[in-house]
């Protein structure tokens, strides 16, 4: 059966909502997330959040961990096909996610919320808090009367962008300057297996 590292707050919400999701059956191995621990020193076999074990196969980075599932068991649920008109949005939505739009929200948290001296870096914090409104206007643009970032049913992509878009939430970076984006959070978070992903380890 699957295994994933989970722990509350971390990436591993996008592994935990694309199983529910999927209705793909798998063990929960329940961890904490140690701010004291060192750069990737949490109690995985990568240090960090998530990491998936299915048999030999021991995968961390979570969305390789995404295709990896929607590759190995998703019988072409949850992707737009290769070739369609679709397919170029996903692929787009998906990296963004980690590739751009968590570069300055990780920023903010390890000076604002990790760091300790906030107001050292008051200039910098601001600049990431600024660079985080530009991303989160492009993603208002894109999903102005959708409800999906790729396509008519949601995919992989909205799962990865929806995992950053909760953090932008926790941390008061997105609100109603951006009606859309939250708009669609909003109605990602109501979606049973996002509601139980972000609840895993919390009781
Ligand atoms: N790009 C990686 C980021 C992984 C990551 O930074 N995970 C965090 C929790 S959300 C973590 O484990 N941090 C501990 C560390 O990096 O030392 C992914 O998408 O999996």
């Amino acid at each position: 059966m699957l295994q994933l590292y989970f722990a509350p707050l971390t990436r591993a919400i996008r592994i935990k909502w694309l199983l529910e999701e999927l209705g793909i059956e798998h063990e929960i191995i329940p961890r904490q997330f140690d701010r004291a621990a060192p750069y990737a020193g949490q109690d995985t076999p990568s240090g960090r959040y998530p990491v998936l074990h299915d048999g030999d196969v021991v995968l961390s980075e979570s969305g390789a961990v995404v295709q990896y599932i929607l590759e190995t068991y998703g019988n072409g649920r949850l992707q737009p096909a290769i070739g369609s008109i679709e397919r170029a949005a996903y692929l787009y939505w998906f990296h963004y996610s980690e590739a751009s739009a968590a570069v300055p929200i990780n920023q903010y948290v390890g000076l604002a919320v990790y760091g300790g001296e906030a107001d050292k870096y008051a200039d910098m914090i601001e600049r990431a808090r600024q660079n985080t409104d530009r991303i989160l206007s492009k993603v208002e643009a894109a999903i102005r009367g959708r409800s999906f970032l790729a396509g008519d049913a949601l995919t992989g992509a909205d799962i990865m962008m929806g995992f950053t878009l909760w953090s932008a939430r926790m941390l008061k970076l997105l609100d109603e300057r951006h009606p859309e984006t939250l708009r669609y959070f909003n109605e990602l978070k109501a979606r049973p297996a996002f509601a139980k992903a972000l609840a895993e380890g919390r009781s």
